[in-house]
């Protein structure tokens, strides 16, 4: 069964294969390729592991071969939640062998988003960590199985008090290596591949269907523009689930260009200084709040970060005083990465010159990219001028999954995503982002859709009407608050946030601040006025002094 996606039109799509852009590849063969080139190389360094490619081959096909064993087939579903170990990459090849399409949930989301993708993709394989606060008993395995019955197979990295061990998996070589057992087809190049996960705006977190062709041709463009050869040993520390670090051009860059993924729990100068220094790490990607850490820790070790060449800095916007302290400070060469789990990556190139890199979030990888900057209107806006960016090309979807009447909203007649970001577009095509126009909070790179949490909060018996709002952070560049009307008697904050928890909503969604109106803004149709609840919120906060209430 094939995963239902909105397709290219066929004259684009002609024309991306005429062009180069799409090899009709799938994308396990990143994989193979070193494997047969080099399969004694290191591909990736896990704490105390060092995993070759014929590794990472070998355990994919035991993994693979065992689903296939249990019955799982092309175009079926995996959820997926793993930390950033090597069995992250294991799963990713061995399901993408057999045409086994997963979401791939970042390992700080939380029970609600988890049942939200289950409930969406009607998984039948379900990949956790007891690492993971949630996977430690079965108990909330259960509830999951019981919600989402699709879900007929358990496999449990780390010690397991339930589902099958990975690790029993990939050592039992006499059970999983006989070749007769191989293999069903992988799915086909212009399907589905795997869902990535949407930043989102709205009530419910939106999926992106990703085919082989056009994640394939992202990858590959990234790694030419950023240079990436089978030198590159690459840090991967943020997510290893998101876009960024997955394709931008991230683990699945380093793989194709035949280079190392050197892998840290988190991206604390802590857990990656020593890794740079032990493993001659040379290129990094962080968010901006991190690289302030990474900052603070440099004087006192700069040996540290010898090898280090290049910091990728993208997934918020990173303010130009902190760019301009990256390179002396880390004696590091900076690059802007300005992309979306959508498709669209822009980069500063390499050879830019240092005050566009300071001040540029970079341009459009791929010629084909199409970009439109417009105004409320719609119309174009003349270059220089701020508007609502636009674009389409040949890694950027057409569609979210399963998702009509947002994609009516989100994609127009012409396939164009809005993206919700308020840019500019300098002479030479590069991108200032100057800010949104989607109900998102981004808090230091991790997206916050605020309306999920309005509606957490206006569950609350006490709560009347909750707005969540962005408020500046000097080192996470935002954070999040909730403005709430409540019926007396106002609940205290940590019941609040108890009580988010209660619900599932991942650590990093409970709100920052919580604020106590007796009335919100509305707009003439009757809605909270969010734009002028913003302003009012901007302005006291720029006045220093609380409005209201704060906690
Ligand atoms: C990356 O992907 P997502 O899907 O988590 O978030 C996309 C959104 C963008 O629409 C924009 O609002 C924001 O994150 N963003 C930036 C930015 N990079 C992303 N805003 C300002 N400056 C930047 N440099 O975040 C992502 C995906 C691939 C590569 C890099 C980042």
């Amino acid at each position: 069964m094939k995963v239902p996606f909105t397709p290219w039109p066929a004259e684009l799509a002609a024309e991306y294969r005429k062009q180069g852009y799409w090899l009709d590849l799938p994308l396990s063969d990143i994989l193979e390729r070193q494997v047969q080139a080099k399969r004694d190389a290191i591909a990736v360094i896990c704490e105390s592991r060092q995993v070759s490619y014929s590794q990472l081959d070998i355990w994919s096909d035991r993994l693979a071969n065992y689903l296939q064993l249990r019955g799982l087939q092309s175009g079926d579903r995996a959820l997926v939640q793993l930390p950033n170990r090597v069995e992250f990459y294991v799963c990713f090849f061995a399901l993408l062998k057999i045409g086994v399409v997963p979401v791939n949930a970042l390992f700080n989301h939380g029970r609600m988003d988890l049942f939200a993708y289950a409930n969406q993709v009607q998984p039948k394989l379900l990949i956790v960590s007891s690492r993971h606060s949630l996977f430690k008993t079965r108990e909330f395995c259960d509830q999951l199985c019981q919600a989402v019955p699709s879900i007929s197979e358990i496999v449990v990295e780390g010690d397991s008090p339930f589902g099958v061990g990975l690790n029993t998996i990939l050592s039992c070589s006499a059970s999983y290596d006989a070749p007769s057992i191989y293999r069903p087809k992988p799915t086909a190049a212009d399907e589905v591949a795997f869902f990535q996960l949407s930043g989102g705006s709205t009530g419910t977190p939106k999926l992106i269907p990703r085919t082989h062709n056009d994640y394939y041709y992202s990858i590959r463009q990234s790694v030419a523009v950023c240079q990436w050869n089978s030198s590159t040993r690459y840090l991967c520390a943020l997510p290893a689930a998101h876009n960024f670090p997955l394709s931008s051009p991230g683990a699945l860059g380093a793989f194709y260009a035949g280079g190392c993924v050197v892998l840290a729990p988190d991206p604390s100068p802590a857990s990656c200084f020593k890794l740079i220094a032990a493993h001659q790490v040379n290129w990094a990607a962080l968010v901006p709040p991190a690289v302030i850490l990474w900052l603070e820790f440099a004087p006192q070790h700069q040996e540290a970060l010898r090898s280090l060449q290049y910091l990728q800095v993208g997934g918020a916007r990173l303010s130009e005083h902190v760019a301009k302290r990256v390179e002396p400070e880390l004696g590091v060469h900076l690059q802007q990465v300005f992309g979306m789990a959508e498709g669209l990556v822009n980069y500063t190139r390499l050879s830019d010159p240092l005050a566009l890199r300071l001040r540029a979030q970079g341009r459009p990888m791929s010629p084909a990219d199409e970009i439109r900057v417009v105004d409320e209107a719609g119309l174009a806006v003349p270059p220089g001028q701020t508007g609502a960016l636009l674009t389409r090309g040949p890694y950027t979807v057409r569609g979210y999954f399963a998702a009509p009447n947002h994609n009516a909203l989100a994609f127009d007649d012409e396939g164009f995503y809005h993206t919700g970001d308020l840019v500019t577009v300098l002479e030479d095509g590069s991108l200032l982002v100057s800010g949104r126009i989607k109900d998102q909070i981004n808090r230091g790179g991790e997206k916050i859709a605020a309306q999920e949490i309005e509606n957490e909060l206006m569950a609350h018996p006490q709560v009347r009407l909750a707005a969540l709002l962005s408020v500046a952070d000097e080192v996470m560049g935002e954070k999040s608050c909730a403005v709430l009307v409540c019926h007396a008697p106002v609940p205290k904050t940590i019941e609040l946030r108890k009580y988010l928890r209660s619900r599932g909503v991942a650590d990093f969604k409970i709100p920052d601040r919580f604020m106590f109106v007796d009335a919100l803004p509305l707009t003439a149709v009757g809605k909270v006025d969010k734009k002028r609840l913003q302003s009012q919120l901007t302005l006291s906060a720029s006045a220093d002094r609380a409005l209201l209430p704060t906690d």
